[in-house]
């Protein structure tokens, strides 16, 4: 199969992905200073922050991908940003991760599929992207060390891409899996020498492997530079296994029954319409089974996550790390009566889980700004201080909406247009203040009983007060020299009525002031 970038009407990026005019753009200034070179060699005490992307294989959004994940939606979602518009430029393994390492679109990076003919892991792939990937660049350019444990891309291991001796530029630490995701049976390259895994839970299971192996590297690492980790796990790929303790989890679970699971897809391209439906029984509790292994093999990915915040919080490092979780394509069951798979192009297979927490990142926000894959690698070269200008990447730079400090509040907008009055009398002192926005929203403070403006008494002040100061605003609105030093004399047949004020309301204030001509 041949895979192209998204096509029009797909996920594109564009005018919505611009920021509101609000977003303060500006405050990702102090981490550009002068590339990360000269700043990581800064004075000890201000080091760059260090980076964990944890990568799962197949886990979708859409069907409920996260839901076994509590540990990780409350160590990294609700501690920092959910993005619930992530996709992925191309719905299979080996371009994705592609796309992920170079912050590249496939059409840029040519890991057209999972094949070393298709550039994955080839030596094209060695040659000419992997010296540019996010990783190498950390490492040469920003002192960083780097880890990598788990899956790399599909080919990788194989004998006419150098083996398992091959291990890529820019990796410190290197405990790659040969070739596709497995969970017992299989062979690392550790830093490019092969060790064999058998299949006994206690030494073997990969995705708690990699969490002793990464738990191993924050121990024995060394502190003076800053680290990255990318932790690769086979989950939730096939062969679906799981961990003993998990095998009887989730037994009550079935893959969603949603609109367009087990329909036909009639319109749809051949490889759609050739699907059988109704879908056979024995598809049905084929693709039940596989959502529920699916999901029991996150539960150690989700223990995973847990070990590693915890000993990044046991190793006080914590506060100065930036963690990212997701995963390189969704998945289906029973969609369009596909019984499992991905690689097509609906949401359930573009779509992915985008979790980050990290320093400057408020907890519990969600954002639906529509992000991609390409952007993790501008995102962390960002982080580490390294100009996204300097790359061929074709990604930009999440920063600024992950990081709106000191806080995600909309401080200018065409409507944050008012006027007030402000009298100072003993008895009056008092603000009074109209917007010109969709509420015509009141404010009104009495500074001598609340100088810091806490309360707004606009509900609860006098009425005949708020007419008069709303009188006043009027005729301080449309004075002009003279009428402008003296306060008017205050009209009792007056009501008070805020929409008078702005242009707006143009027609209403019109005939407000004709029939009181100032
Ligand atoms: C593989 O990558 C090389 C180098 O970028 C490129 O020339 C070639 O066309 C790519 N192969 C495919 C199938 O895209
Ligand atoms: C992968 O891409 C290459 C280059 O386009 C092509 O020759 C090969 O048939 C593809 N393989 C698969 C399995 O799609
Ligand atoms: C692992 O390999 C052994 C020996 O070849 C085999 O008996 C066993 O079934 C395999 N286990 C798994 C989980 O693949
Ligand atoms: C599995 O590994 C553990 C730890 O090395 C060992 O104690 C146990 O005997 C092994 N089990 C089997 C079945 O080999
Ligand atoms: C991981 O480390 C723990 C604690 O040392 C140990 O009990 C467990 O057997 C190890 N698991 C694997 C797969 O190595
Ligand atoms: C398939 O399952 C449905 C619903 O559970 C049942 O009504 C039907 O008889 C089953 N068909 C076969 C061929 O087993
Ligand atoms: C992290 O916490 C430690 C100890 O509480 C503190 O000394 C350090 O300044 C904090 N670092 C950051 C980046 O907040
Ligand atoms: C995040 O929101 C959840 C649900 O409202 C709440 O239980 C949790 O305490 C919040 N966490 C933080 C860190 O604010
Ligand atoms: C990067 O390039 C853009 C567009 O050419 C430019 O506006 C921006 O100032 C550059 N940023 C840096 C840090 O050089
Ligand atoms: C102000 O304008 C923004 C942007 O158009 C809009 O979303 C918001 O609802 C407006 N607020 C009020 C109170 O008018
Ligand atoms: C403002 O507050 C002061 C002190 O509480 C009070 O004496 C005065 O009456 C208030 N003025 C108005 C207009 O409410
Ligand atoms: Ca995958």
């Amino acid at each position: 199969m041949r895979l192209l970038p998204l096509a029009p009407g797909g996920p594109r990026r564009g005018s919505p992905r611009h920021l509101p005019s609000c977003s303060p753009l500006l405050l990702l200034l102090p981490l550009l200073l002068g590339g990360c070179l000269g700043v990581s060699g800064a004075a000890a005490g201000s080091r760059r922050p260090n980076v964990v992307l944890l990568l799962t294989d197949d886990q979708d959004e859409v069907l409920g991908g996260m839901t076994p994940l509590k540990k990780t939606k409350a160590l990294i979602g609700e501690m920092g940003m959910t993005f619930s518009s992530a996709y992925v430029p191309s719905a299979l393994c080996c371009p994705s991760r592609a796309s992920i390492l170079t912050g590249k679109y496939p059409h840029n990076h040519h890991v057209v599929n999972n094949t070393l003919e298709g550039n994955c892991s080839s030596k094209s792939w060695q040659k000419i992207q992997e010296p540019n990937t996010f990783p190498a660049i950390l490492r040469s350019m920003c002192g960083y060390q780097t880890f990598f444990a788990g899956k790399y891309l599909n080919e990788y291991g194989a004998p006419d891409a150098g083996g398992l001796e091959h291990v890529p530029l820019g990796w410190s630490y290197w405990y790659a899996l040969e070739k596709n995701s497995k969970y017992y049976n299989y062979t690392l390259s550790i830093n490019g020498k092969a060790r064999k895994h058998g299949e006994n839970y206690s030494v073997d299971y990969l995705t708690d492997v990699l969490a002793n192996v990464s738990l191993d590297f924050l121990d024995y690492k060394s502190n003076s530079e800053p680290f990255f980790m990318m932790i690769s796990t086979p989950a939730p790929h096939s062969p679906w296994t799981a961990a003993p303790q998990y095998q009887k989890t989730f037994q009550n679970v079935f893959a969603p029954r949603n609109k367009n699971f087990n329909i036909h897809g009639t319109n749809k391209h051949w490889l759609i319409r050739q699907a059988k439906t109704p879908m056979t029984n024995s598809s049905i509790q084929f693709l039940d089974n596989a959502f529920r292994k699916r999901w029991q093999t996150l539960l150690s990915v989700d223990d995973l996550v847990e070990k590693l915040v915890k000993r990044l919080e046991f190793n006080g490092e914590l506060n100065n790390t930036y963690i990212f979780y997701t995963s390189d394509n969704g998945y289906h069951t029973g969609q369009f009566s596909l019984p499992i798979d991905k690689r097509q192009l609906y949401e359930f297979d573009i779509k992915v889980p985008l979790l980050v927490r990290g320093p400057g990142i408020k907890p519990n926000q969600t954002s639906k700004m529509l992000v991609a894959n390409i952007d993790l690698g501008p995102t962390i070269l960002d982080i580490a201080g390294y100009s996204l200008n300097k790359t061929q990447m074709d990604g930009m730079s999440l920063l600024p909406i992950l990081q709106c400090f000191p806080d995600c509040v909309c401080e200018d907008a065409y409507n944050n247009t008012y006027a007030c009055v402000r009298t100072t009398t003993a008895l009056w002192n008092l603000q009074y203040c109209e917007f010109d926005d969709q509420e015509v929203f009141v404010e009104v403070y009495n500074l001598t009983a609340d100088p810091e403006q806490i309360t707004n008494i606009a509900k609860s002040i006098d009425p005949e007060i708020l007419g008069k100061m709303n009188y006043r605003l009027m005729m301080l609105q449309s004075c002009s020299g003279p009428t402008c030093r003296t306060p008017g004399v205050f009209d009792p047949g007056y009501r008070f009525d805020p929409r008078l004020m702005f242009n707006n309301h143009g027609s209403v204030r019109t005939r407000r002031f004709s029939k009181h001509p100032l």
